[in-house]
């Protein structure tokens, strides 16, 4: 039997979280090692594990793979949730980049300063409301099927509903707006890999806490 996906990251969501959850959709168990101190990742580094120096690393296949998007194309791929063609590969690509930039804004809301989290947290609030969402909600609404591309469950569902969920916690109606996103978060939510991964005790991270914030300045020295 091939040895489980291993990953190396924070005790927390970041960049490694979408990974977490496309393995957990496609069913694939996996390992973690949490960096907690600077000697762990120095070692990654001088064991030649990280590309460019930085995180996530994953160690799966017998291959050091680094680059958040170019790990989470070949699950997508090796566990066929990016689509029949090119065509269809093209539309995860671009759902999946704009909810890439979402996130990653979210993601940065923890490391701001105090004084303007606040303004931080508004403005991505209207950016979702008025630039993402809405994209979305047309998506389901032309097409009348049950995922975003292809009528078949991919990555660009998974991320998604990762999406919604983290933007429900900064603004938990969000959704009143959109009906047909409401819907899809209720379906996929049941898809069972997600409905797993949904539960308590799963390898889903919460919301980033202080301590979370002090362990990635402290690795990443900033
Ligand atoms: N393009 C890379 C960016 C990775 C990245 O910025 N990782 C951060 C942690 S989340 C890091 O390791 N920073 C250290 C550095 O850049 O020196 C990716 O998407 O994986």
């Amino acid at each position: 039997m091939a040895a489980k996906p291993k990953l190396y990251y924070f005790r927390g969501r970041g960049r490694m979280e979408s990974i977490r959850w496309l393995l957990a959709a496609a069913g694939v168990e996996f390992e973690e090692e949490f960096l907690e101190k600077r000697e762990q990742y120095e070692k990654l580094e001088k064991d030649g594990c990280l590309l460019f120096g930085q995180v996530p690393f994953v160690e799966m296949d017998g291959m050091k793979l680094t680059q958040t998007r170019a790990i989470l194309s070949y699950l997508a791929a090796k566990y066929n949730l990016y689509g029949k063609d090119l065509k269809e590969r093209v539309r995860i690509d671009m759902y999946t980049d704009g909810t890439l930039d979402l996130m990653m804004m979210i993601a940065l809301v923890p490391f701001k300063p105090p004084e303007e989290k606040e303004e931080n947290i508004a403005l991505i609030v209207k950016k979702a409301k008025t630039r993402y969402l809405p994209v979305f909600e047309k998506v389901l609404k032309d097409h009348g099927e049950d995922f975003l591309v292809g009528n078949k469950f991919s990555w660009a569902d998974v991320q998604l509903i990762e999406t919604i969920l983290m933007m429900e916690e900064l603004n938990a109606s969000i959704l009143s707006d959109f009906p047909l996103l409401k819907a899809f978060k209720t379906r996929i939510s049941n898809i069972p890999t997600i409905k797993k991964f949904l539960q308590p005790g799963s390898q889903r991270k919460p919301c980033p806490d202080k301590q979370y914030v002090d362990v990635v300045r402290h690795i990443l020295q900033f």
